[in-house]
């Protein structure tokens, strides 16, 4: 049996929760519990650069290379939560956008099993979640990043942990990884880490802002995607050739991005994350069975880009585990860019949406 086919058995779903049970222990050992009535709190979903792509952990979400993204200031996830103890015939209820979600959903099993590790700390209770997302429906945008971040903050400002940023990174990697990248605006890194206990994994912010800085989100298909990109990446880790070459390539695109952040060298910036995206495509492309989340829209739309910067008009893309394409450029082109690409919704992450 493959890897990541064993993932998938509950000896091994048994298995991994023990060691986030640990994992959750040793992050809240010193911490006080004083819980309220409610909690909440929003978090941005965010758009890899560098991306994320491959666990060397799956249990704790430790990824193998470090990532770079930028958070999309006000769109994202705000979650309430709210306590009940017992009565045992209670289950946990979940909402999304108001409505109530059926338990044996997949959204409600994530969220509930992610719930329950932190019931050690908080005595037998049942939880009550509202969670809203103001992302544009299927846009691409990952939802389970905001989503795990916002879950984490409120459930931290409920149970009066106060918890610092640093921690708060580490318990959202594991309900996703790129949660942890959620939990900070503005650019934010991911340091893969290397130690086994996953302590020296999380995000850090890069304190750099970039006003002129705009993200186009081009929605090319609504269908659902076969494969989840947790299972993806853990298929191509398993099975792709080309992957060997893509830790190596994420940690130099890395430092190269940091420096076009520090410098403000867009072009830069735009190439060096339209390569990491395509790359990583390549590496899951060369997986089996193959992952090809790319329709022929999205080949249409990379086709164009070329074209169009090839005339001048700096724009760059990059592509996440989906069909849909995110443009990049700067303010001064915004124009241009929105009537090249009908239909595009620009985000202006550090000034207004
Ligand atoms: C990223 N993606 O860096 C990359 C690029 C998709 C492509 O992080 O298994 O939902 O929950 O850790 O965080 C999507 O993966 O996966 C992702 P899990 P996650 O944004």
């Amino acid at each position: 049996m493959k890897m990541y086919q064993f993932l998938k058995t509950r000896h091994h779903k048994e298995f991994m929760r023990d060691i986030q049970s640990q994992f959750v222990k040793n992050i809240l050992t010193d911490v006080c519990t004083n819980p309220k009535e409610s909690g909440a709190a929003f978090a941005p979903s965010n758009i890899a650069l560098c991306k994320y792509w491959g666990k060397r952990n799956p249990s704790l979400n430790l990824p193998v290379n470090s990532s770079l993204s930028i958070s999309l200031g006000s769109l994202g996830t705000r979650t309430e939560i709210r306590l009940h103890d017992t009565p045992a015939t209670w289950a946990d209820r979940v909402y999304l956008n108001g409505q109530l979600q059926p338990p044996e959903s997949s959204f409600v099993q994530r969220v509930t099993s992610f719930l329950n590790l932190f019931c050690p700390m908080l005595g037998n209770v049942h939880f009550e979640v509202r969670t809203e997302n103001n992302i544009p429906t299927a846009a691409g945008l990952a939802s389970s990043a905001s989503g795990f971040a916002a879950l984490v903050i409120a459930l931290d400002d409920l149970a009066g942990w106060g918890l610092d940023k640093k921690q708060l990174s580490m318990l959202a990697r594991l309900g996703s990884g790129s949660a942890s990248r959620s939990v900070y605006d503005g650019f934010v890194q991911w340091n893969a880490g290397s130690n086994s206990d996953g302590m020296d994994s999380f995000a850090e912010p890069v304190f750099k802002p970039w006003q002129e800085f705009c993200i186009g989100i081009l929605e090319l298909s609504d269908a659902r995607k076969p494969v989840s990109s947790r299972d993806g990446m853990n298929r191509t880790v398993e099975t792709s050739e080309l992957y060997k070459s893509w830790p190596q390539q994420a940690a130099a695109d890395l430092k190269t991005i940091r420096a076009a952040i520090e410098s403000q060298d867009f072009p830069l910036l735009g190439k060096t994350a339209e390569h990491n995206a395509l790359s990583m495509h390549a590496t899951m492309m060369a997986a089996w069975p193959p992952l090809l989340y790319l329709q022929p829209e999205t080949i249409e739309q990379i086709h164009k880009v070329q074209r169009v910067r090839s005339k001048g008009l700096e724009v760059y893309l990059t592509i996440d585990a989906g069909p849909n394409i995110k443009l990049l450029f700067l303010e001064e082109d915004e124009a241009s860019v929105a009537s090249t690409f009908p239909g595009l919704k620009t985000i202006k992450p550090f000034g207004s949406c």
